[in-house]
């Protein structure tokens, strides 16, 4: 074929992808009000160092209600008091005018998890990039004309199962599709389709480009380029001169060039699966029978992936938003599907006829060493207990023996 000729189809496939961008809105304070919903609506300050005599530490999050009085990320928790004080109540007695609520990590993550499993329902690829945040191409899945529906329908999800916010952004690459989720936050989504780029991005100020910090944006100004428009028009070589390698770089996010395919960040650290009920349900065989399918799901994902797995666990959240994590660690490696069915439902006896709104399945301690897996009955037997974990041994048939039990508050007993 001629330099120069593509074959039919192949031609300009980077600038027809489809590239989605969620960035939940005030995340941790979404969190919170998950558990505690009169916090609706409130200025919520999430951070750590926070009592009545005392306020150190710095800002993690803050709702938007907060943000009207110039609270944010980062910034010093006695800054924060400054400017939403204590108030009198009231009952008469004194109270600060936002509530302050300390980082609950595990939480957030159980949170995230939901979130990301839905995500992972919704792209081709899916690119994780922090607790609230990712990369979905879904170039496969969805059509510019459809694509607005196709976010929507992901914010609703998202919504609707876990309960928090978010805002979207759809663009023909990763660096416009940031741009465009923090483009009407909270609760937006902005569709950005290849012949609107430039339009959309013109405009913006420079600082908006992702990865212009505020002393790139102070060069830039001062050049007499104030948006995203000044700087795509600008000449090149210009930019390379003031700013080195990086203005070429400048010069193609302004004009919204972004070839980075959307790439899954390095193996994950666990597979799950997870599933509501549309109403907490206590029947027994019901939520058996859901714990059932989930296991057979992860375990064949972790097949096809290729992974090994050396605990098991299970989620069980319980009314209004409790959750349960209840995990097993086994002596080795293994890929087996029966031993992920038996081991789930075993820890899923606990919560015989306790009312259940979700339940979840989950391999962890995963290896996707392409290496040999040993046979099983090549295993010693194994009495490592781990923290408030179950643990469990495998005798030489790979059958499961439950040998003892370290229940959360430490305390050990036999199960079976
Ligand atoms: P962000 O997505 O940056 O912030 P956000 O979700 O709170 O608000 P929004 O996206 O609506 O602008 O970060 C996600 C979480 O990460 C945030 O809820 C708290 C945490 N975080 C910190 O702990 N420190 C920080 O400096 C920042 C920026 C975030
Ligand atoms: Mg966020």
């Amino acid at each position: 074929m001629p330099a120069g000729e593509q074959l039919p189809g192949t031609e300009t496939a980077s600038a027809e992808r489809i590239v989605l961008h969620v960035d939940n809105d005030c995340f941790y304070a979404a969190c919170e009000r998950l558990r505690e919903p009169a916090l609706a609506g409130e200025p919520l300050v999430i951070g750590m160092g926070y009592d009545e005599t005392e306020s150190t530490g710095a800002v993690a999050t803050a709702s938007y209600e907060a943000r009207e009085y110039e609270i944010e990320s980062a910034q010093p928790i006695s800054e924060a008091v400054e400017r939403l004080p204590p108030r009198a109540g009231s009952e008469g007695d004194i109270e600060p005018s936002a509530h302050y609520r300390p980082v609950d990590m595990e939480f957030y993550k159980s949170v995230a998890t939901d979130v990301k499993a839905i995500l992972r329902e919704y792209g081709d690829t899916v690119r994780e990039v922090s607790i609230d945040e990712a990369y979905l191409d879904c170039t496969e899945r969805t059509t510019w004309s459809a694509a607005a529906d196709y976010g929507r329908r992901i914010k609703e999800e998202i919504q609707d199962d876990v309960g928090i916010p978010s805002s979207i952004g759809i663009a023909p690459n990763m660096a416009v599709a940031k741009i465009a989720s923090d483009h009407d936050k909270p609760d937006g989504l902005v569709v950005v389709p290849p012949d609107e780029v430039a339009e959309f991005l013109d405009p913006l100020p420079i600082d908006a480009l992702h990865g212009v910090g505020p002393v790139t944006a102070d060069k830039l100004k001062s050049a007499g380029l104030a948006t995203a428009g000044d700087v795509a028009s600008a000449d090149p070589s210009h930019l390379v001169d003031r700013f080195g390698k990086r203005g070429r770089e400048l010069h193609r996010r302004a004009q919204g060039i972004d070839e980075r395919p959307v790439t899954p960040r390095g193996d994950p650290k666990s597979l799950s699966r997870e599933s509501s009920f549309d109403e907490a349900t206590a029947t027994w065989d019901a939520v058996r029978d859901r714990v059932m399918e989930l296991a057979a799901a992860v375990a064949d994902r972790a097949t096809q992936r290729g992974a090994t797995y050396r605990t098991i666990g299970i989620k069980v959240v319980t009314p209004p938003y409790d959750v349960n994590t209840r995990e097993r660690s086994l002596p080795g490696p293994v890929d087996e599907p029966d031993l992920v069915h038996d081991v789930a439902l075993d820890l899923l006896e606990e919560f015989r006829e306790v009312p259940v709104r979700k339940v979840g399945v989950r391999v962890s301690n995963l290896s996707f060493a392409a290496g040999e897996q040993p046979p099983l009955s090549t295993w010693e037997p194994t009495d490592d207990l781990q923290d408030g974990r179950e643990s469990t041994v495998l005798d030489r048939t790979g059958q499961t023996t439950l040998r003892a039990f370290v229940g959360d508050d430490g305390s050990v007993g036999d199960v079976n």
